[in-house]
């Protein structure tokens, strides 16, 4: 056990879980950025409700959504780390494992602070269905980032994680990664989504998605088709997003940057701090910060 407020010697725990050959692409980082969102991503900034703080997926009311079908799986993969220093809270463990995992597959540093409770507040709780849902279009993503605080920018920001991972049939029903390297963070989802001719499919599950299959490769020499969520699509087609894609595809520091800001934001929403950095919130019965 580690000295507790060593957050170095967790994040190097973090990073030995991320190498893991027979899981999807060989690396766990993809599942644990997409984790880190979805604890943050249920906040409500009008009634200042949901959010990391809480660890709320432990239990089934939030870990049962079936948005967050497949995240059991990072939820296990941080285990050993969270037996290895169990002065961490959940809620700590799974917002800096996404930060670390950005970082270690060549992403940005994230600002990142600690002080997050585990104590469940039952008033705090948020109902099923705040995350996003990728059959939808560009009303729905204003509609869920925007009730979290975020503008255009930030939610064309945040949308390049799509870079990493991929989409599992058995846990969301689409299939497929958005790029070719999906354990390198880059900006090549943008890159794509301008570049490339994206053709509606509908899967044999009913699933619609748009694909790309390279047709000038013979079909033995074809890689797994990339996709697109109708989401992602609709970062193209709507006139507010579409800049932003193209100045992201452009310039990879500045989508860097801007990811950067902007998933430090989501990991922090509800969280009030004083100017040291210490968690103000009332209900913070469990947590506080460990300089
Ligand atoms: Fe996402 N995402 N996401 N996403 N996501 C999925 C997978 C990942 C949407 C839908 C899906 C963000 C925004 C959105 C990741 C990070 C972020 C999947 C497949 C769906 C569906 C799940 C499966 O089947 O396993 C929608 C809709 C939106 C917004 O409108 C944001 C924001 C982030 C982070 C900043 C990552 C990473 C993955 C890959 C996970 C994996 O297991 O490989």
């Amino acid at each position: 056990m580690s000295k507790p407020g060593d957050y170095d010697a967790v994040r190097k725990d973090i990073v030995a879980q991320l190498k893991k050959p027979d899981y999807d692409d060989g690396s766990t980082g993809p599942v644990f950025v997409r984790l880190a969102w979805h604890s943050a991503g249920t906040y409500d900034q009008e009634t200042d409700t949901g959010g990391s703080n809480g660890a709320g997926m432990r239990y089934d009311q939030e870990g049962g959504d079936p948005a967050n079908a497949g995240l059991e799986h990072a939820r296990a993969f941080l285990e050993p780390v969270k037996e290895r220093h169990p002065w961490i809270t959940y809620s700590d463990l799974w917002t800096l494992a996404g930060v670390v995992a950005v970082k270690e597959l060549g992403g940005p540093d994230v600002n990142w602070k600690p002080g997050r409770t585990d104590f469940v507040d039952d008033s705090k709780l948020p109902p099923r269905g705040r995350l996003p849902d990728g059959a939808q279009g560009a009303d729905h993503i204003r509609h869920v980032f925007y009730r979290m605080g975020f503008n255009d920018q930030e939610i064309v920001a945040l949308s390049g994680a799509h870079n990493l991972g991929r989409t599992h049939k058995d846990r969301s029903g689409f299939n497929g990664p958005w790029v070719n390297n999906p354990t390198r963070f880059s900006n090549q989802y943008f890159k794509l989504l301008i570049k490339l001719e994206w053709k509606l499919t509908t899967l044999d599950n009913g699933v619609k998605q748009f694909i790309y299959v390279d047709e000038d490769l013979p079909e033995d020499e074809r890689d797994e088709p990339l996709m697109m969520l109708p989401t992602d699509m609709a970062l193209v087609s709507d006139p507010g997003f579409e800049p932003w894609v193209r100045k992201y595809a452009d310039d990879k520091d500045l989508f860097f940057d801007h990811f950067s800001k902007a998933y430090a934001k989501l990991l922090e929403l509800g969280i009030r701090r004083d100017e040291k950095g210490n968690i103000t919130n009332t209900d913070n019965k469990l947590g506080g910060y460990i300089s």
